[in-house]
């Protein structure tokens, strides 16, 4: 048995969430096309009858504005530590850039095996990914480079079975029908924050907090109450929406998308609440599970 752990790190937006559900087969990291949608490690765990693969998804590389965001920094320097290999992912459609060469050559300089994968080449034009990937080609210290669609499963197989042979444990470290590390509630307050990343415009995401004040098995369906926190009042009118219709919607398909999870009816209560600068507030951040304890 070969096991190990597998950093993915990269710009905000470059594909690594969608990357990780594809590797691991299953949804377990929300995804938008909002930057810093993912805001804390988020271990996807993939077992065969030869190995297990602990991937730990991580938010973008960010400039850090607040509490949150030096969270979200911290995130990524502890995932990158003590791991067999770090997956840098680019996004082959945006290109290449001077920030992503430079967090390659700080991965290398504490000699931990680096793969890249550039993803997205279903939308990338391949005359522009040729010169991206030529540049890539001249940077010092990457193993191997594989061009992947995450979201069309394009080779990332391939991908999966090259990164097996970096992985120097030999015990499981998990359960082998495990996929992830996170509760059920985690991923609820995830699958409502996505649904707001979806339907909120670029104001609003980066203020978005959720808490699941409650979630009960009732019978057979659960009855789900949560609220999403706004970090400004004037959001607030912004995320319930005229006559309340966007929150209505968001709760449409965030609860679609618990019921899949949860293979279960679901009775879901949505509330917004202003909590103003919260992402700089230390016990809110603790409740939201913004500290090193939640899973
Ligand atoms: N066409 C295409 N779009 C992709 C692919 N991978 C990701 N995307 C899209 O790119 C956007 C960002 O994807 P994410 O997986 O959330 O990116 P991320 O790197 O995890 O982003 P952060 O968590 O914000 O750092 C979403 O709209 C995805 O649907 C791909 O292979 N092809
Ligand atoms: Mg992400």
């Amino acid at each position: 048995m070969r096991t190990g752990f597998i950093a993915i790190v990269g710009q905000a937006n470059a594909g690594k969430s969608t990357l990780l559900n594809s590797l691991v087969g299953q949804k377990v990291s929300i995804v938008s096309p909002k930057p810093q949608t993912t805001r804390e490690q988020i271990m996807g765990i993939w077992t065969d009858a030869d190995s297990q693969m602990v991937f730990v998804d991580t938010p973008g590389f960010l400039h850090s504005k607040n509490a949150l965001g030096d969270y979200m920094l911290r995130s990524i320097d502890s995932a990158v530590q003590d791991v067999d290999c770090i997956l840098v992912v680019i996004d082959g459609h945006d290109g290449i850039d001077d920030r992503e060469i430079g967090q390659i050559g700080k991965y290398r300089k504490q000699g931990t095996p680096i793969v890249v994968a550039v993803t997205k080449i279903d939308i990338s034009q391949p005359a522009r990914l040729m010169p991206e990937l030529d540049k890539l080609n001249g940077v010092e210290g990457i193993n191997e480079i594989y061009c992947v669609s995450a979201k069309k499963n394009n080779g990332v197989e391939e991908l999966k079975q090259a990164l097996k042979k970096y992985l120097t444990g030999t015990e499981m470290y998990f359960e082998e029908d495990d996929v992830t590390d996170k509760t059920q509630r985690f991923a609820v307050s995830e699958i409502i924050r996505e649904k707001v990343l979806l339907a909120c415009d670029n104001e609003i995401p980066h203020g978005i907090g959720v808490a699941v004040n409650k979630m009960q098995q009732n019978g057979s369906a659960w009855d789900i109450d949560a609220t999403v926190i706004v970090e400004k009042a004037s959001h607030k009118p912004i995320v319930l929406g005229k006559h309340g219709e966007m929150i209505k919607s968001i709760g449409i398909h965030a609860r679609e998308s618990i019921e899949k999870l949860l293979e279960a009816k679901v009775f879901l209560t949505l509330w917004v609440k202003v909590k103003e600068d919260w992402r700089n507030n230390p016990s809110m951040l603790n409740e939201l599970g913004y500290s090193n304890r939640r899973k």
